[in-house]
Parts: C-alpha cells; sequence; structure tokens
C-alpha cells in the first residue's frame, strides 16, 4: 500500500505544535461527496486521538489562510478531462496563481479520488500535490491515488496522516477518548459497504411505442432499512453484469466456469464472480499493463507505454476485446480475477421526496444500448434493471447524499429546473417535496426529449402541477418533432428577458442530465442570457454565473 513515512524535517513546525494539540485543517473537494465523506472519517478519527481537526469544503475556505496552517489534509477528486469539482474551481485556480502564498511550514497529505479508466487519472490530487510541494510545503505521506473503489486505500491513507501527525507534534497529543465507531442515533445500519438488498415496487416503461428510447420509473422499497434521503441525492445500485457476455469471456480463454475463486475473503465461482463483482465491461490503464506483462505481447506493451494512445484503444472496448485482441494462453481463473477492478456501484439520481412517498425510492433509468467496434453494447445497471430483473427481485442499494444539489432553504425562492432525458429525475422530487412543504416559491421547468408524443416523461404529472399552479412554467424542446432541432438551450434563449426578471427575484438554476454536450450547451445559452439581459460583457456574464454558483444558486448535478 502507499501508506508512505512521515517526511523528515519541519522540525520547528514541530516544536511549536508540540506545545499544544496539534490542529489539522482537512480541505476537501466533492463533486458527488465522496471525497467529503472520507474528509469527515479522517476529522472524526483525529479528533479520537486528540488531534483538533477543521473539515471544510474548498469552496468555502479562504485559500490566503493556508499559509498559517500546521498540518494539511486534502481530499479532491477528479472529474472529465482532469478537472476539479466544481465547489474547487476558485481554490485551484487560486493556489495555482502567482497569488498564492509561500507554505513554508505547512505539511500536507493529499489524497486523489479517480477512476484509472479515464486518462487523465486523478489529475486534481496531483496538481495539489505538486503544487504544494513547489509551494514550499512538507510532504507528510505520499500521495495516495485512488480509483473508484477506494474504501481500503483511502483507509490506510487517513491512518498514516494521523500517525505522521502525532510524529511530527511529538508527545502532545492525548490518548484517544475512545470514541467508537457507531454512527449517529437513527443512522442507517447500510450504506455503500453494506448496501440494503430493496425489493422492487414497479418497473414501468416511461415511452410511448415507437420511440427510440426506453426509459424507465423504478419504485423500489427502503421499508425497514432505516434509509433516508433529501431530494437532490443520488441513490447508489449495485447491478450485475449480462450472463452472456460473462460466458463469452469465460469460454474464449477455456475456463470452467464453476471453477471457485477467491475474491479477498469471499469464495465464490468464477461465473458468479464476473457477474456480480468484477467489473468487465470497462477497460482501465492498470488493467491493460497486467495484460501487456502476462501476454509478453510487444505490439501491446507498446500500445500500454503510450498514454492518448492505450486511452483511445480503450474507449468502447472491453475485456471480451482485449481477449480477442490480444489472447493469452494458461491464464488461470484467479489471475483473471486478480486482475480486474471491483463493479462499482451507479448512481441514479433520485426521483422522489420522501415527504410524498415515506420509505420509497423512485428512479428514472434509460436503458443504455448502442454499438461500437462492431459489436452490440450495453449500460450494465440500466440493462440489468430493465431486461434482467426477476419478479421479487431485490436491489442492493444505499443513499449518496449530494449536498451540491439542494432546493433553496428559503421556500419562497424561485426556482428554474432545466433538466433534458433523465435529468428531469431529481425536478420531481423538487417539485414532490415543494408541493409538501405547502412551498411558495414559483417554479420553472425546462424539459427535453426527442418527441412530444413518446418522450414525454412524467408528463401527467408536470401537466398536474401546473394546473394546480405549483408549476408556473413548463417550456418544453422535442428535438425531433420538427426539421430544426430544438433544444432546451435555445428555450432558453427564447426566454432571456423572464429569465432574467426571475434571476432578479433570487431564483435558484439547476441542471440536470448529460454532463458531455448539454450541460455546457446550457451553461452558454445563460451566459448569452445574463449578457444580453444584463448589459454585461462576456466575461462579465461569465464572472457573474460563476458568482452565483460560489452562492450556491447554480446548481448542476450532471454525469
Ligand atoms: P436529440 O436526441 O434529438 O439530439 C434528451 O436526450 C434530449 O436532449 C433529446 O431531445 C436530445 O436531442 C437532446 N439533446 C441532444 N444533445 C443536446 C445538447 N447538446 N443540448 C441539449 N439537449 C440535447
Amino acid at each position: 500500500a502507499q501508506t508512505g513515512q512521515p517526511s523528515a524535517g519541519g522540525a520547528a513546525a514541530a516544536a511549536a505544535a508540540s506545545a499544544e494539540a496539534p490542529s489539522l485543517t482537512v480541505l476537501y473537494g466533492s463533486q458527488t461527496g465522496n471525497a467529503e465523506g472520507v474528509a469527515e472519517m479522517l476529522g472524526e478519527q483525529a479528533s479520537a486521538r486528540g488531534i483538533k481537526a477543521t473539515v471544510v469544503d474548498m469552496a468555502d475556505y479562504k485559500p490566503r489562510q493556508l499559509k498559517s496552517e500546521s498540518f494539511v489534509a486534502v481530499l479532491a477528486s477528479t472529474h472529465g478531462e482532469g478537472d476539479p469539482p466544481d465547489g474547487a474551481l476558485d481554490f485551484h485556480e487560486f493556489i495555482h496563481s502567482r497569488k498564492a502564498p509561500g507554505l513554508k511550514g505547512v505539511h500536507y497529505g493529499v489524497l486523489a479520488l479517480g477512476d484509472t479508466s479515464y486518462e487523465h487519472f486523478c489529475q486534481t490530487g496531483k496538481d495539489f500535490d505538486a503544487r504544494f510541494a513547489e509551494l514550499g510545503a512538507s510532504q507528510l505521506v505520499e500521495r495516495v491515488d485512488c480509483d473508484v473503489d477506494y474504501d481500503d486505500p483511502a483507509e490506510a491513507w487517513v491512518t498514516a496522516m494521523l500517525d505522521a501527525i502525532e510524529a511530527k507534534a511529538g508527545a502532545a497529543v492525548s490518548a484517544g477518548s475512545g470514541q467508537t465507531a457507531g454512527g449517529a442515533p437513527g443512522k442507517s445500519q447500510y450504506d455503500r459497504k453494506n448496501p440494503f438488498p430493496a425489493p422492487v415496487l414497479e418497473n414501468l416503461v416511461l415511452n410511448g411505442r415507437g420511440s427510440n428510447k426506453e426509459t424507465r420509473h423504478i419504485e423500489l422499497s427502503l421499508e425497514d432499512s432505516g434509509l433516508t434521503y433529501r431530494p437532490g441525492d443520488a441513490v447508489g445500485i449495485y447491478p450485475q453484469n449480462n450472463p452472456s457476455l460473462v460466458a463469452a469471456i469465460i469460454e474464449k480463454l477455456a475456463l470452467d466456469p464453476e471453477e471457485t475463486v477467491s475474491l479477498g475473503e469471499t469464495q465464490t465461482t468464477l461465473s458468479k464472480a464476473l457477474t456480480h463483482y468484477r467489473e468487465i465491461t470497462v477497460l482501465t490503464k492498470p488493467l491493460m499493463e497486467q495484460w501487456a506483462a502476462y501476454s509478453g505481447d510487444a505490439e501491446l506493451q507498446k500500445l500500454v507505454g503510450d498514454q492518448a494512445g492505450v486511452t483511445d484503444w480503450m474507449r468502447g472496448r472491453d475485456l471480451l476485446d482485449l481477449i480477442e485482441t490480444w489472447p493469452v494462453e494458461g491464464l488461470g481463473a484467479d489471475t483473471l480475477t486478480g486482475m480486474l477492478r471491483k463493479l462499482p456501484p451507479r448512481l441514479y439520481s433520485i426521483a422522489s421526496s420522501q415527504a410524498a412517498v415515506d420509505e420509497e425510492v423512485h428512479m428514472t433509468v434509460a436503458a443504455v444500448r448502442y454499438e461500437s467496434h462492431n459489436r452490440e453494447r450495453e449500460g450494465v445497471a440500466s440493462t440489468w434493471l430493465s431486461d434482467r430483473l426477476e419478479d421479487d427481485a431485490t436491489v442492493p442499494v444505499y443513499i449518496d447524499p449530494n449536498k451540491n444539489f439542494k432546493l433553496p432553504e428559503d421556500d419562497d425562492a424561485p426556482v428554474i429546473m432545466i433538466g433534458p432525458g433523465t435529468g428531469v429525475a431529481p425536478f420531481r422530487a423538487f417539485m414532490q417535496e415543494r408541493e409538501e412543504r405547502g412551498a411558495r416559491g414559483r417554479n420553472w421547468l425546462f424539459f427535453g426529449e426527442q418527441h412530444f408524443h413518446m418522450d414525454f416523461l412524467y408528463q401527467s404529472e408536470w401537466l398536474a402541477w401546473r394546473r394546480q399552479g405549483l408549476l408556473d412554467h413548463l417550456t418544453v424542446a422535442f428535438s425531433r418533432d420538427q426539421e430544426e432541432k430544438v433544444y432546451v438551450q435555445n428555450r432558453i434563449r427564447d426566454y432571456a428577458t423572464e429569465l432574467w426578471s426571475w434571476l432578479q427575484d433570487g431564483a435558484y438554476i439547476y441542471v440536470c442530465g448529460d454532463a458531455d454536450a448539454m450541460a455546457p450547451d446550457v451553461n452558454e445559452a445563460l451566459i448569452d442570457v445574463i449578457a444580453h439581459e444584463g448589459n454585461k460583457s462576456r466575461d462579465e456574464a461569465t464572472e457573474y454565473l460563476r458568482d452565483l454558483a460560489r452562492e450556491k444558486r447554480y446548481q448542476r448535478d450532471v454525469y
């Protein structure tokens, strides 16, 4: 494990700190809450050891304070093309600017969260690590870069950090307060590591006949789980791989599906291991490296040495492609499962409010099917839920809270919701919540899909809310009902004057859905509206929108 050892040096700071309990500032930059969760765990364990810990979101931290810190833990996730989470953008930019203070005397450690199937794996964490060192801070423990299955390496890093701080701070650390784990009262026993088997209550296709889409409304029971959530949170589910892909892989490798394999402490059959516990539909750099080493193939070894080339090859391909392109002989079942990463859970934005549905959780799931490299492919979780759930099946679930996508506390604040496709899910939760709360603030939904007749997801619910007056505006963009494409961003521009007036009234803007094309296009449209209606330059309008984000009046949940 990359736990590292406390570094030498920094004696002055250590001596100064040894007079009293050391204080640790835990800074996190989190998009979906994973980095935040580890930050909180670090904070709790630090307190239990008598270290004074403050856990702060980078979004709320004054970066000039950095130079007076003694111990800093930095936890950050990476998104898209190596980008920081939205809330960490300002901090990231500041620390890389010429305004950044010297950090001599500061001791720090970095935990990076990321995904090895992306080219810029853990880039944000790497940035922070390099920049802290450049500014003169001294590294307490080696940086740890976590893949999607981050629990164990993150825990090891937390322990290493605390050991290093104790070692540096000398005898000042008092004995632990004897605090035991167990969580707050009323907290569920179920979480990411121990999901709840939720019975399926409803599983309906929302699209009409003839649609290109297959979008489902799925209701799960949380009865007796103790799990609770708020509108804007996500539900995490553990899916199963397609058994026919599993069978094809096993056959190509001439292995026995019933052979026993060991996955950590669990013993299971190879077939079950590949169906339930290992990722087979996405390739990662570490897997490619191991395959290159095992096969000894010169061409593959060359490809793996080329960072951009190998990411390009991996895109749209899976384990079966790898096996077919670079066949190996005599690969054992345990060696195979040892090379693969754990099947990661999938997150879905919750489409219900507990104020309305009590011990249920609703999801809006689009079946992902596409062709690439001459083979039909499919999304693991969405097709498992659509095609392969048996009657009286249960779905292993946990709640993934998202504090970056929350209704305004002020029930009178106007809300603008932009959610094409399945991006509409959390807005159904928002409307249910506002209805139950009797919130009087105005609500405006922008929805987009291909066809009015087949794809107007939850149409009757929106229309009822509009009739009732809860929804003030329902603005739709059906892209394929006319010659020219119409998208939500076109409609945003059409309504520029009214949108601007809502913003003047303190409206909150929410965007949910596609991150690659839709969210950047909507962002551009909002900048146009602000520039045009507010008489601002592009730069001023961009800054205006960034200010809205800082005030939490522009929140995004995009994927
Ligand atoms: P299309 O499929 O006709 O291109 C939900 O998927 C809706 O989002 C569809 O109507 C889809 O239109 C549309 N869509 C596709 N690309 C988009 C983009 N860049 N911005 C906004 N909506 C988009």
